[in-house]
């Protein structure tokens, strides 16, 4: 079940594991050679600086360690810092109207993509979904959700390019209220350098919604790019400001050497991560486990190769 995430997560693996099993050739024992060795290649890894002392600092000075033990160690440890970020499951149905959950994030992060694989995951599930085409910004946009419903067998809001994406939801909302939906997931725009001032038309989303279910979206989900590393921090605080952040998705795990990035990520925020995209097929969206995770992360043959 975790195979797509273990392989996802080779580069990274490759980036930790190789340099350290060089630096390990002919010793026994852990020493402190090889602690400053792996502190540098958590670092390469994107794990980030406060993350990286506290997974390191607890060997310091322990003279027995064999390679073996630092792995498991070091494998609890990841699972111990990030186990709050499984804190609780997403926002269920209520009886008073859908859930709402509005994807925000750069552009190129995944929103479209994770929105359509999330609705597929949801509705085998049981749950009734619609999907809001709420980034207006481009005509391939709306296009591209609108073939992605078609392929998942969703059902989809979408107004013409250019319209207001508060009209969109606005739009989804109703109709998933008026037809008993369970769910519907918000697509946005993520393009920070226009003329549209994107954090305000966010505001303005969160607002709409809120004006017809009584409550804001009920969740506020950020898409976050693992592959750009920390650099994903700054803007997901811009996010956070103009949404009020209440979870997370971090995308292309697969095929990146930054998968440490969770780390720093999830330190910044700390909102629950409720998935991890693992590829660009509808299928390879996972829930997230701090466990699958660090068994993913760090070497060792605990896993299922
Ligand atoms: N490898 C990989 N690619 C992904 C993943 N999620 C999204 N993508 C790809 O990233 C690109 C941008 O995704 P898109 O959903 O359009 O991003 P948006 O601009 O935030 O809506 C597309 O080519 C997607 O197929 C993932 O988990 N893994
Ligand atoms: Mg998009």
């Amino acid at each position: 079940m975790w195979n797509r995430l273990r392989s996802g997560l080779d580069r990274t693996r490759r980036t930790l594991w190789q340099p350290l099993e060089e630096t390990l050739k002919g010793k026994s024992r852990v020493d402190e050679e090889f602690l400053d060795r792996l502190e540098e290649m958590l670092l390469a890894a994107d794990v980030g600086v406060e993350a990286t002392e506290e997974l390191v600092t607890p060997f310091r000075g322990q003279s027995a360690l064999s390679f073996a033990d630092l792995e498991k160690l070091l494998r609890d440890k990841v699972v111990q810092l990030l186990s709050p970020a499984q804190s609780r499951p997403v926002a269920a149905p209520t009886e008073d109207g859908p859930a709402v959950y509005m994807f925000v994030g750069v552009n190129g992060s995944g929103k479209t993509t994770t929105v359509a694989k999330v609705g597929k995951a949801l509705a085998a599930q049981g749950t009734t979904v619609v999907l809001a085409a709420a980034d207006t910004f481009r005509a391939a946009a709306v296009e591209q959700l609108t073939d992605l419903a078609q392929r998942t067998g969703l059902s989809v809001v979408s107004h013409r390019a250019g319209a207001d994406p508060g009209a969109v939801v606005h739009d989804a909302v109703e109709h998933a209220r008026i037809q008993g939906y369970d769910a519907v997931l918000v697509d946005t725009a993520g393009r920070l350098q226009t003329k549209r001032p994107l954090m305000e038309e966010l505001g303005k989303v969160r607002r709409v919604v809120e004006r017809l279910q009584g409550r804001p979206p009920d969740e506020r989900i950020l898409v976050v790019d693992a592959s750009v590393g920390q650099n994903a921090i700054s803007q997901a605080e811009l996010f956070d400001q103009a949404v009020g952040l209440t979870g997370l998705v971090l995308t292309k795990l697969d095929g990146t050497a930054k998968g440490g990035a969770i780390l720093p990520i999830w330190r910044a925020l700390r909102v629950p991560i409720f998935w991890v995209g693992v590829g660009e097929g509808m299928d390879e969206l996972q829930y997230f486990s701090a466990e699958a995770y660090a068994q993913a992360l760090i070497g060792g043959d605990h896993g299922t190769g």
